[in-house]
């Protein structure tokens, strides 16, 4: 086991403009609470923080969408979030708000001493500006095609489809998110961190000194970028919510968001310090502090090159010693998204399963999206719980607590000599510290909560092999040894599961009566120490650890699902936005008959295309249209439609098509000819 160390462990500050999800959970909180459990109950010196990221475009938008001050929604989200947490038993050292004063004055300090330092570039440049809504537009205010993936709903500071950090400005087609307006250009004045000039930093401390201990995802994504170049990166935004730019001549400016939101990591370590009467700056300051940074991959960038640049810039921190980000979490085949409510929400989760907080832990761990991302099913879920929690580590726990009672009234036998067996599942046992701390100490956390699961598979086995029920009549004497060796398993599971599943080892603590100073709860000793639980210790009665989860359970969860997306697809959320004026000329321009179908087939190797003859009146013509998936040829006969007839012809697969049958679309994807009173037809369906 290594020395003890002083950690400062953060986990990423989650933005107060909603309750958090499982997801949030999966990629970030639970392994940042496993993490930093391990690291107190092995005898370190830890300082596990976070808190809610209050400011950025993304408060005062929620807030308008509500109807009430950005400052309403912090405060109600706030405390959801905070509440969240305690209940799924994530262990915070403090859980501060970058709304707090101690925030607000430690990045208007940091601003200024880099402000001082002279390390900004101060430029005025064009930005996109949206004049009917007299506000410029940066991050969430826009949206446009990413430059990097062709992601067309890209925001003016990320792409969320692959992770690029942009300037708004690189946007293709720019789209105002207040108004839906083309953005215009005017100027303004901003502060800007030069990335290029950390370059050679980065390379040197990243690429070349992490390059064998970081994920390798993360690795890839610091490469790409610093590869690509990097370029100045304003950290000043035109915003009236956020921190004030703590400098003359930037009245109506703030800070951007993600400039003072990891600087909330440094002042919720102040409060805590403060409120703890300990000093701070070792934990960001001392070279021998380990500084690890829990977070989602969308936020890679923000956490492996702005913001060590800025501690680089700034001159007296610490760096990250490591950045394990996680990949994405999806739900039943589905992106998780708080727009469209495809989550499980905790404080939902918790109305229906109260008291399985750790069983969805185990779950999300057992199947944590830690090298790609990965899937939430409620039948995973179930089966996890049945399976592994309840026939497994429960089924064991209650087998020898309940053996314990009916045969010695609770208190541990003494055991005679040990078989080979016996010796060897012990040793087995002592075995396993050392292999669940190295799993995470390498943020393999699902890789530990299967270690973890096979030490009651040990135990399991043990009973199956030894059968103590049956011996029990013809050799009680062999049962004592049995079911010592038992419990000695059943201890070391009260300490191993405490990381992972720390509700249920606080109960399976009570059970073993383990808060006496006779039995051994400490990780390090289950390695070296012979007796856990000592002969003569009196343990309480049985207790079931978990229970099963039935099928109506899930399906209620189900139906909750499928409830949603139909709400979603009724709601249609994506009404394209009105196209440019056209005059009357451009109008007359198109000539609409009516046509009749005549006659129509499959185009031979192409899935989605008609080859149609039309009468037109005109002439009986060939149009080749797109809605193979949508009607079968035979029901088209006869059928009327409108034809724009003086469409240029083009050639689709071979064949020359002239005009086009005007279409619509239902919200469920459904193609419709032009009919807007048909059934499902819907206000903005754009006819083309
Ligand atoms: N508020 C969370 C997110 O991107 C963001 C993290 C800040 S960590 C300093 O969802
Ligand atoms: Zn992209």
């Amino acid at each position: 086991m290594n020395a003890p160390k002083r950690y400062t462990i953060t986990s990423a500050l989650p933005y107060t403009n909603g309750p958090i999800h499982i997801g949030h959970l999966a990629g970030v909180y639970v392994p940042a609470d496993i993490y930093s459990r391990y690291l107190r109950i092995t005898g370190n010196d830890v300082a596990f923080i976070c808190g809610s990221d209050e400011h950025g475009a993304a408060i005062p938008m929620r807030a308008k969408k509500e109807g009430v001050s950005p400052r309403v929604i912090i405060d109600k989200y706030h405390a959801i979030i905070k509440k969240s947490f305690e209940d799924f038993g994530i262990t915070f050292d403090n859980y501060s708000r970058t709304s707090a004063p101690i925030h607000h004055e430690t990045a208007s300090e940091f601003f200024k001493k880099l402000y001082e330092d002279g390390k900004f570039i101060e430029e005025t440049s064009e930005q996109l500006y949206d004049a009917e809504a007299d506000q410029f537009l940066a991050d969430r205010f826009v949206t446009g095609t990413c430059p990097k993936c062709g992601n067309e709903e890209a925001y003016g500071d990320q792409c969320e489809n692959c992770g690029s950090s942009l300037n708004a400005t690189d946007l293709i087609n720019p789209k105002s998110t207040i108004s839906g307006a083309k953005p215009t250009l005017k100027q303004t004045k901003h502060w800007f961190l030069p990335l290029d000039q950390y370059e050679d930093f980065l390379r040197e401390w990243v690429l070349v000194g992490h390059k064998k201990d970081w994920k390798t995802n993360v690795y890839g994504q610091i490469k790409s970028w610093v590869d690509d170049g990097l370029r100045p990166r304003a950290v000043t935004r035109d915003l009236d919510w956020g921190i004030p730019v703590p400098v003359e001549g930037a009245e109506g400016k703030v800070l951007y968001v993600w400039f003072d939101a990891p600087i909330g990591y440094i002042s919720s370590t102040k409060e805590w310090a403060d409120r703890e009467g300990k000093d701070w700056e070792p934990y960001w300051k001392d070279e021998d502090t380990k500084l690890v940074h829990f977070i989602g991959k969308d936020n890679i960038v923000f956490h492996c090159i702005i913001f060590p640049s800025m501690l680089k810039a700034e001159g007296s921190y610490i760096l990250p010693e490591n950045v394990p980000a996680n990949e994405f979490l999806n739900l039943e085949g589905n992106k998780l998204s708080t727009s469209k409510n495809w989550a499980v929400w905790l404080h939902e989760y918790l109305e229906d399963f109260p008291d399985k907080q750790d069983v969805l832990r185990y779950a999300l761990t057992a199947n944590a999206p830690e090298t790609k991302d990965n899937d939430f099913t409620w039948k995973d879920f179930q089966d996890r719980n049945n399976n592994e929690l309840v026939g497994n580590f429960g089924n064991f726990i209650n087998r020898i607590v309940v053996l314990t009672n009916k045969y010695y009234d609770g208190v541990v036998p003494t055991p005679n000599e040990f078989s080979e067996l016996d010796l060897q599942t012990l040793t087995e046992l002592r075995a396993y510290p050392a292999v669940i701390s190295s799993s995470i100490e390498r943020y393999r956390f699902r890789e530990g909560s299967q270690e973890l699961l096979n030490v009651s598979r040990l135990g399991n086995k043990y009973l199956a092999d030894e059968e103590p029920w049956k011996l029990i009549k013809t050799d009680p004497e062999r049962v004592k040894t049995i079911m010592y060796v038992g419990l000695q398993v059943a201890a070391a599971l009260a300490t191993l599961s405490e990381p992972f599943l720390p509700f249920t080892s606080q109960k399976l603590k009570n059970i073993l009566a383990a808060t006496s100073s006779d039995i051994k709860t400490n990780w390090n000793e289950i390695a070296t120490k012979e007796v856990l639980l000592p002969a003569g210790h009196t343990i309480e009665k049985a207790e079931l650890l978990f229970s099963k989860i039935e099928d109506a359970d899930i399906q209620k969860q189900l139906d909750k699902l499928e409830a949603t997306k139909k709400a979603n697809e009724a709601e249609n959320k994506t009404i394209e936005p009105q196209k440019d004026t056209a005059t009357f000329e451009d109008f007359t321009k198109m000539d609409l008959r009516v046509g009749t179908i005549v006659e129509a087939e499959k185009m031979s190797k192409a899935k989605k295309l008609l080859v149609l003859k039309v009468d037109t009146g005109l002439n009986v013509r060939t149009i080749v249209s797109g809605i193979a998936e949508h009607f079968k040829p035979e029901d088209l006969i006869g059928k009327k439609v409108t034809v724009l007839v003086n469409l240029a012809p083009r050639k689709l697969r071979g064949v020359e098509s002239e005009g086009m049958i005007l279409m619509t679309e239902t919200p469920d994807g459904k193609l419709v000819f032009l009919n807007p009173d048909e059934d499902g037809v819907t206000p903005g369906a754009v006819i083309s």
